[in-house]
């Protein structure tokens, strides 16, 4: 069970998982490397929330079929091409695929991996991952680099939520009851990895789109 930033602990929905240090630090790096030639081949950019245009802290791509993406007009939704170049997704890094595939062995192959990179102050705002059309399929998280302060509530936003820490080689699955769950990151910790080149964390999401 998680222990939360108050010390207290909790007992999150079922279908919640969280598995401390699942990734040693040779294969965090080796991780890290492989994200590094996605980001070569498929640049971050900071996409615009819809409606108001604004853009986020984070700045994302991604690698698989499909790519999640926002913009002013075109709302949340998963695009098969980068918004900028044009070109198809990167695969999707070999290790995270493993992950995937020891963490969640029931679920069918992933096919969007959305690349999250926090520098300074970046954060997320609580929020629920349905921009699938699948919801029985599990969310997977990979987290690299500084530790974060992660969010968790309920599946109405007025739930109760609890903050825990995120760490270098942490992977998180949302699945059953929690799939739906509310979260978002409060805050990075800057300064607790040197993982990320130029400073900073990043966090993997493996999804099922279709
Ligand atoms: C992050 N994570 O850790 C943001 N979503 O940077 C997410 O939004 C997330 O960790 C669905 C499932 C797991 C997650
Ligand atoms: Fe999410």
């Amino acid at each position: 069970m998680p222990r939360t930033d108050s010390g207290t602990v909790f007992a999150p929905l079922p279908g919640f998982r969280l598995l401390l240090g699942f990734l040693d630090a040779t294969r965090q790096r080796d991780l890290m490397a492989a994200v590094q030639a996605v980001l070569a081949e498929a640049p971050a950019y900071h996409a615009a929330m819809p409606k108001t245009g604004q853009k986020m802290s984070v700045a994302m791509s991604n690698a698989g079929a499909l790519g999640w993406y926002t913009d002013k007009d075109g709302g949340y939704r998963y695009i098969a091409q980068h918004p900028e170049t044009g070109r198809a997704w990167p695969a999707i890094p070999q290790i995270a695929l493993d992950v995937w595939r020891a963490v969640v062995p029931e679920a069918s192959e992933p096919e969007a991996c959305l690349i999250n990179l926090y520098r300074d102050t970046a954060k997320m705002g609580l929020h629920q991952d349905r921009d699938e059309a699948d919801f029985s399929a599990p969310v997977v998280s990979i987290s690299l680099g500084d530790e974060a302060l992660f969010r968790l509530g309920g599946t109405t936003r007025k739930a109760p939520t609890r903050a825990f820490k995120l760490s270098s080689g942490d992977v998180l699955v949302l699945g059953g009851e929690a799939r739906l769950a509310f979260h978002g990151i409060d805050r990075v910790l800057p300064g607790t990895s040197r993982l990320v080149p130029g400073g900073g964390r990043i966090n993997l999401t493996l999804r099922r789109v279709t």
